[in-house]
């Protein structure tokens, strides 16, 4: 079962659209995180090392093409060919910090606005995945992340598409979701999460039962 015991790690994860601040918000969590004792690994999904993630890699580089379908039921498997280890981790007391995860998921592939792909079908295999404790959630504006440099070169850099994918994570939000202003200064945004992060950390300490997708 996705549920462990008491003494649990806390999964934390980090969302928003193309260059809104994720990895850098990472780093400074894991740092900030370790440095209070607390045990701690980042991740990134899509995970470009395995099988899977190499071929997301070349559709995301534009060097294969794949239909919406395929592609995105590669992006799912590429989250549970991790299941197993992330939930090891997280009973063990190892608090998880997640760059992307089973929101970017839904949030993506519903903004293709495919009839057979929408943002139900897209929750429903995500089904048996951990649910993040916390959700932070990068909100900022395309026209602004596209001027942070570095944007153009994959697949779905396009301002457009990201304004259709930041209404997508709009109507994922639930209680779990922390929404910043992501257009603050780095190390200001890092202070507006750290509560949030304490009380989860703490309540998984404590033993409240991880969630599963998608509740
Ligand atoms: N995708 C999908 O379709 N389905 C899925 O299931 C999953 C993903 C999991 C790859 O994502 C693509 O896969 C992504 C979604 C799709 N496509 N798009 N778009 P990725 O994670 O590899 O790439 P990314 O997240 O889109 O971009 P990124 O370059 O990694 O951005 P970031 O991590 O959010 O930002 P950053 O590297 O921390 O910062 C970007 C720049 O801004 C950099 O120059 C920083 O120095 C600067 N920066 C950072 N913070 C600030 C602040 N606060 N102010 C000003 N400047 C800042
Ligand atoms: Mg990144």
């Amino acid at each position: 079962s996705a549920t462990a015991g008491p003494g649990r790690g806390a999964l934390i994860v980090f969302e928003g659209i193309d260059r809104c601040g994720k990895s850098t918000q990472c780093s400074l969590l894991l740092e900030s995180l370790r440095k209070q004792g607390v045990r701690a690994e980042l991740w990134r999904f899509p995970d470009r090392t395995t099988l899977i993630g190499g071929l997301i890699n070349e559709y995301l580089q534009k060097q294969a093409s794949l239909n919406d379908a395929a592609v995105h039921m590669l992006f799912v498997a590429n989250r549970h060919e991790k299941r197993e280890e992330m939930l090891r981790l997280l009973a063990g007391g190892t608090t998880l910090v997640l760059d992307r995860y089973s929101y970017s998921g839904v949030a993506y592939t519903a903004a293709k606005a495919v009839p057979h792909l929408g943002a139900g079908f897209c929750r429903s295999v995500e089904a048996g995945l951990p649910a993040a404790d916390l959700v932070v959630y990068l909100d900022l504006d395309p026209e602004q992340s596209a001027a942070r440099g570095g944007f153009g070169g994959e697949r779905y850099e396009k301002v457009e598409f990201q304004k259709k994918v930041r209404s997508q994570y709009a109507a994922l939000a639930d209680e779990r979701w922390l929404r910043l202003d992501a257009s603050q200064p780095a190390e200001q945004l890092h202070g507006q999460l750290a509560a949030a992060v304490r009380r989860v950390v703490e309540r998984a300490a404590a033993g409240e039962p991880l969630g599963q997708l998608w509740d």
